[in-house]
């Protein structure tokens, strides 16, 4: 563990990872410095908060500022690649992460949930399981709360129940889940990896410094992959999987079945469940086996899990008009996401193509083309857009038939014209939504009030209203009055 007090601590990105670090450094009588490579109004103003309780603040900086550091921390989105990391690893400056120096200051044990797709719907159920049991946690890391500004809360906690990114993984030390949780390994974040397997090897960090008396729930597939790299897992292991039923917990149809001993037997029905298909079976396994190794009460667990309904953004209905279904998935930000959303998604007739899919944004560097054969099978069209459009026409256009759009309102006016009555409207972009959005909230906002601006056409087809300024919904409510109307 690294001592703070009086040392000189670098802070590397000041976005929320990085402010709270600054706060918890400051707290711990370390001298701060922090640098950001950009620099504009609104960092300024966040900035100048910190420089006010005494960090020395450098914006728009491309190299490292004058001084002799003791230990440096690391932002999620800054790449170890960055010449500056590399010129402090040059010096023998300790580099980790925002996460590892939560946790080394944290009073309490984690359990931590990572995978490409599904933490965040996993580390919800997790939070939600242990609080119906009565066990005191918050959900914090990737979720959004950084690390660093809960570890105030640990004293009082049970558990910090943490969503855990590859990106906070590459420099962790000391970082010991108790229960490690990895969801899946499937290709993403491929601009930052050199390839797949150094995506992988990130993602096994996980379980690195765990004890033979730790936990590692972990999907089947994923420890095959693992174990394929060379990667060892040291702790107890429980396997979960909805596609292999040698798993230790399994899906057999609807029911979510244990062949653990001392456990066997069905676990829970997914039809008296509001999370749909087989990767929400994933992550209603994962939260289970969460739950058996923290010895909670199975009736508790069940009905904790049924209540819970999907979050905004990963398939979200956000609408029916004329028996044509517009979803919202905006949080699929990689191609497994979309196979997974097309997959969840209802047919009108088997074997008959309903999906209007909206795709496109910036890229993260996938094989567009790898979808193909889904395409083919599920979807009627796809409407294009964002710095991706061209690209992915070009890999999809052998599948399915594309069409190019200038904006989301566009896209979504443009499926709506073509759709019938048991087609469905998938937002599900496998890009990430920094070419033309703030983020996929605002991504999936700016959807939902397209969807909004939809009217009924004289035939039972949709036509827009007008345009609109591309903004954020007002609301549930303005959406629902829209639909009221169209009938
Ligand atoms: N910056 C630099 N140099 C660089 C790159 C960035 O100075 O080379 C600066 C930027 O100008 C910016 C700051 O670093 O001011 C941003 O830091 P950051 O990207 O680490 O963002 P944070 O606001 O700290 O948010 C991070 C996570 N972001 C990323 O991992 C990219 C958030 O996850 C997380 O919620 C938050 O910490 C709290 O833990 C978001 C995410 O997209 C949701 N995560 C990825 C994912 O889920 O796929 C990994």
């Amino acid at each position: 563990m690294f001592a703070l007090a009086d040392k000189n601590v670098l802070v590397i990105g000041l976005g929320a990872s990085g402010q709270a670090a600054c706060r918890l450094l400051l707290r711990q009588k370390a001298r701060v410095a922090a640098l950001d490579n950009f620099d504009n109004e609104a960092l300024r103003k966040q900035a100048n908060q910190l420089h006010a309780l005494g960090v020395e603040i450098h914006l728009g900086a491309k190299e490292l500022p004058a001084g002799k550091f003791d230990l440096a921390v690391l932002s999620p989105g800054v790449p170890c690649a960055l010449p500056l990391v590399q010129e402090l690893n040059r010096r023998g400056v300790p580099v980790i992460s925002e996460i590892e120096l939560g946790y080394q200051q944290s009073l309490c044990l984690n359990l931590s949930i990572t995978g490409t797709n599904g933490k965040t719907t996993t580390t919800e159920l997790i939070e939600r399981l242990l609080t119906a049991a009565q066990r005191k946690t918050i959900a914090a890391g990737n979720i959004g709360l950084p690390l660093c500004d809960a570890v105030e809360q640990t004293r009082e906690l049970d558990f910090l129940t943490l969503e855990v990114s590859s990106f906070q993984l590459e420099t962790i030390h000391f970082f010991r889940p108790s229960v490690a949780v990895l969801m899946n390994i499937t290709p993403d974040h491929l601009d930052r990896y050199a390839s797949m397997a150094d995506y992988a090897r990130a993602k096994g960090r996980l379980f690195m410094n765990q004890q033979p008396f730790d936990w590692a729930i972990v999907q089947s597939e994923a420890l095959a992959q693992l174990r394929s790299l060379d990667v060892k897992v040291p702790s107890k292991t429980i396997t979960f999987s909805a596609n292999n039923r040698r798993a230790d917990i399994y899906l057999d149809r609807s029911l979510i079945i244990s062949r653990l001993e001392d456990w066997a037997g069905p676990l829970l029905n997914m039809e008296h469940c509001q999370l749909r298909g087989p990767h929400n079976a994933e992550n209603l396994m994962a939260a289970l086996a969460v739950s058996r190794v923290l010895r909670l009460p199975l009736d508790t667990v069940q009905a904790a899990l049924k209540s819970y309904a999907p979050a905004p953004h990963r398939c979200e209905v956000v609408a029916e008009i004329n028996g044509v279904k517009f979803v919202n998935d905006s949080k699929a930000t990689n191609l497994d996401a979309v196979h997974k959303a097309l997959l969840a998604m209802p047919a009108a007739q088997p074997g008959e193509p309903n999906v209007w899919l909206i795709a496109g944004g910036r890229d993260k560097g996938f094989e567009y083309h790898d979808i193909g054969p889904l395409l083919a099978q599920r979807v009627k069209g796809a409407i294009l857009l964002g710095e991706t459009r061209d690209k992915i026409r070009a890999a999809w256009s052998l599948f399915t038939p594309c069409t190019l759009a200038d904006s989301l309102l566009e896209a979504v006016t443009e499926a709506a014209r073509n759709s019938v009555p048991g087609d469905v409207i998938l937002l599900s972009p496998a890009c990430s939504s920094f070419d033309m959005f703030r983020n996929y909230q605002h991504r999936g906002e700016a959807f939902r009030q397209a969807v909004a601006a939809l009217s009924p056409s004289t035939n039972g087809a949709l036509a827009a209203r007008g345009p609109t300024d591309g903004g954020v919904a007002a609301g549930g409510a303005r959406l629902e009055t829209g639909l009221q109307t169209v009938k």
